[in-house]
């Protein structure tokens, strides 16, 4: 809580509030919002709410203003957390991650990259090298994975298609020594082929493939372009026809090019990046044609380009887009022709396919670039990491699919970590302490990750279960199926279950109630997105390519039909898995958090929505925060470490106290400054209610320092 501020832009941390409700909450968020003061803390949360303009508070002054000092120093800011989480990583060797969440467009990517660029500002006085080329690549590996997993949708011009947990690794002078990502669900968006372009809504056309190839197609020279058979006109590709361009597309390319060529990634590397997106691109534009008995190809032009591009033959691509082999029960191996269905299903399914791939052997190759080698921590001393995750927020289209399915389910378990983290273990803590508090109550969304992953009997497993059945289960059946196991679930409903429900079609929608809102989510696809079905032939093709960049991207096209496993796991398995996985890294880490909040869905720097904003702050549980926080102690210390801090404050506990525990000593600086009403004595520590207290120790501290130092000279010279 900063005392550098005056009332007049409002309270810096929520806890200051006269009365903790709804009204003061947001007539609080609202005035710093108008005052251009987008931080607010909830103790060591940081509230942020979307400027949508360029604040003047990121330059080097405001990170010298903020480097080294403690939460309560300076205004509100997200500096204030990344550098209390790199004291907790320095200081006491712990583990930290911050943890930064909010609807989609609210300003989590943006915050993560403020974070990413203070730590790096504030590491490597010296200047080292090595230290330097580790820093320089963390940083632009933003602009790489954003180059390519972000893409514009109705929300958010700027969204995030995938999740990114990035572990920084520091050595024990508190440099960043190399660093991990983990990608989550880079969103294949559909093919935009033409079997499903029908459903596709405004939302969902912010396309992956598209905005990306587009950049390719407006940034790259005509010779390059020329060498890559496309033309520099997005409308004559079926996968960028509907895009939207953008005038700093040149600019964009050149930014993303250099950050590839900073990274490492040699010249045949960033080729062969080129080259599989034309592929890509041109492999939209093929067509079928059937004569009922069999399937043809339109367009052999493409696939003799599409040969060239990916260095293989080009029998062997009509062969793919056209057969699937497939193994008879009797072990005896078959190929069989495609439908023309089948045969366009295959060939958006091999596109996006493709496209996955290109992205996480670029995460794999940053990795392999900033991963930390030769690390010896007898040599070194334990090696500690900072996360930062920067996740896909909470959705809610029109017209609401598979994807936003997993990214909802992601959010739920977010929130879940947040409450067992902020909320639970900040009133296990008081119960183990014996502090008397008052019980506060929350929503625990556990019901809802239950409705979702549950073994058996949640939709996932639902989803698998049908996607396993061999025979023709479609979308539908699964819907009934759901509907049968799910009706006497409370979040959960559907059209069947609520007939009078006229928004939700009988054959389509069921509805989830998030913790953050009511989702209609359509059945139409899941099943397909959920078996992520692509034939073995394609993995076949790209293993046998001699181009081997691509040939490393497909390891798994080694194996043959018959050693293929019958049942691989489903998207969403796959998905929750990853998620859980992640859950298990965070929750062993010392947690900060950072809350972000979208003003409006006008991407207006002055329009603050009271509705759409008291929703946020509801759903995020922040008043509840607010609540167990002041019930509540902003800050905490065990009665060693608080007395070795502040002995000095007082001349009986200075530089030894006589007194019969640490405990009593405390007491007795409490008492000394008149603190005996705002603090509580726990077993082992002390409990501060509001910061102010520990301000005013703060700064008698600091007064006193230089000549406690006089003094020790004098002493030393003495002697
Ligand atoms: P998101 O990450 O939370 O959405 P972004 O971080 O991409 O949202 O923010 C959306 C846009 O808001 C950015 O492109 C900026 O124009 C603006 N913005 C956000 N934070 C700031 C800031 N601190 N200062 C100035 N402008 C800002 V999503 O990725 O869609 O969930 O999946
Ligand atoms: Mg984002």
């Amino acid at each position: 809580m900063s005392e550098l501020e005056g009332l007049e832009f409002g309270k810096s941390d929520f806890v200051l509030l006269d009365e903790v409700t709804m009204e003061q909450f947001m007539e609080n968020l609202k005035l710093r919002f108008e005052k251009g003061r987008i931080y607010t803390y909830i103790g060591e949360v940081v509230v942020s709410v979307n400027p949508y303009r360029q604040m003047d508070i990121y330059g080097k002054d405001t990170i010298d203003a903020y480097r080294g000092r403690e939460l309560y120093e300076n205004p509100p800011h997200l500096y204030a957390v990344s550098d209390a989480a790199y004291k907790a990583m320095k200081r006491r060797a712990k583990d930290s991650c911050i943890v930064i969440s909010g609807e989609s467009g609210a300003g989590k990517t943006e915050a993560s990259k403020y974070i990413m660029q203070y730590i790096a500002a504030i590491t490597n006085p010296c200047q080292r090298a090595e230290v330097e080329s580790v820093k320089n690549v963390l940083l632009k590996s933003n602009c790489v994975l954003e180059a390519f997993g972000n893409a514009k949708t109705n929300r958010n011009d700027n969204s995030s298609r995938f999740g990114k947990y990035m572990d920084i690794n520091f050595n024990f002078n508190g440099d960043p020594t190399g660093g991990h990502i983990n990608n989550y669900l880079l969103e294949k968006v559909r093919g935009g082929g033409q079997d499903d372009r029908e459903d596709s809504t405004p939302e969902q056309t912010g396309n992956l493939h598209r905005s990306k190839k587009l950049y390719l197609l407006r940034g790259g020279s005509p010779e390059i372009l020329e060498s890559l058979h496309l033309q520099n006109d997005p409308a004559v590709y079926a996968y960028t026809k509907e895009g939207a361009t953008s005038n700093n597309d040149r600019s964009s390319h050149k930014a993303v090019m250099s950050a590839l060529e900073v990274i490492g990634f040699s010249k045949e590397e960033v080729y062969s990046i080129y080259q599989i997106i034309a592929s890509i691109l041109l492999l939209g534009n093929i067509q079928f044609e059937s004569d009922g008995e069999s399937v043809q190809i339109l367009g052999l032009e493409a696939v003799n380009h599409i040969s060239e591009l990916t260095a293989t033959d080009p029998e062997s691509i009509c062969k793919s887009l056209l057969y699937r082999t497939v193994a008879t029960g009797g072990g005896e191996v078959i190929e069989k022709g495609h439908t023309e269905q089948d045969a366009c299903f295959g060939r958006d399914a091999f596109a996006k396919a493709l496209y996955e791939r290109l992205f996480g052997w670029i995460v794999a190759r940053i990795n392999s670039v900033i991963e930390v080698k030769d690390y010896n921590p007898v040599l070194h001393g334990k090696n500690t990491v900072i996360g930062v995750l920067d996740i896909y927020g909470f959705e809610i289209f029109d017209n609401n699919s598979f994807e936003q399915f997993c990214i909802n389910y992601c959010n739920e378990k977010l929130q879940q970590l947040f409450i067992e983290l902020i909320l639970r273990q900040e009133q296990d803590e008081y119960e183990r302490e014996s502090i008397t508090w008052q019980h506060i109550e929350y929503f625990n969304n556990q019901i809802i990750v239950d409705l979702v992953e549950q073994p058996h009997k949640g939709i996932i497993s639902i989803l698998d279960e049908a996607c396993l059945t061999v025979g023709k289960v479609t979308d539908m059946v699964c819907l009934d199926s759901m509907d049968t196991k799910l009706a006497q679930h409370p979040h959960y409903t559907s059209r069947k279950l609520s007939p009078s429900d006229k928004t939700m079609d009988f054959k389509k929608h069921f509805r989830i109630r998030h913790y953050a809102g009511d989702v209609t989510y359509s059945v139409e696809g899941f099943l397909d997105k959920n078996k992520d079905l692509l034939f073995q032939d394609f993995k076949r093709l790209m293993y046998n390519s001699a181009n081997p960049v691509l040939k490393e991207m497909w390891p798994d096209g080694q194996l043959s039909i018959t050693e293929v496993t019958k049942r691989p796991l489903t998207a969403a398995t796959l998905f929750k898995n990853s998620i859980v996985a992640l859950v298990d890294k965070l929750s062993c880490k010392e947690p900060y958090y950072v809350r972000c909040i979208k003003p409006n869905e006008g991407k207006s720097p002055v329009l603050f929505d009271d509705a759409r904003c008291q929703h946020q702050v509801a759903y995020l549980g922040l008043l509840e925060n607010v609540r167990v926080r002041r019930a509540g102690f902003a800050y905490r210390q065990l009665y060693s470490r608080f007395l070795q801090r502040y002995k000095m404050t007082y001349e009986y506990t200075w530089p030894n106290h006589l007194m019969s525990s640490d405990r009593e000593a405390v007491e007795a600086i409490i008492t000394h400054h008149g603190f005996q009403d705002d603090v509580a004595y726990g077993n082992t520590k002390l409990f501060v209610r509001t910061p102010r207290s520990l301000f005013t120790l703060e700064q008698e501290r600091a007064a006193l320092i230089p000549i406690l130092v006089l003094l020790l000279q004098k002493v030393w010279r003495g002697a």
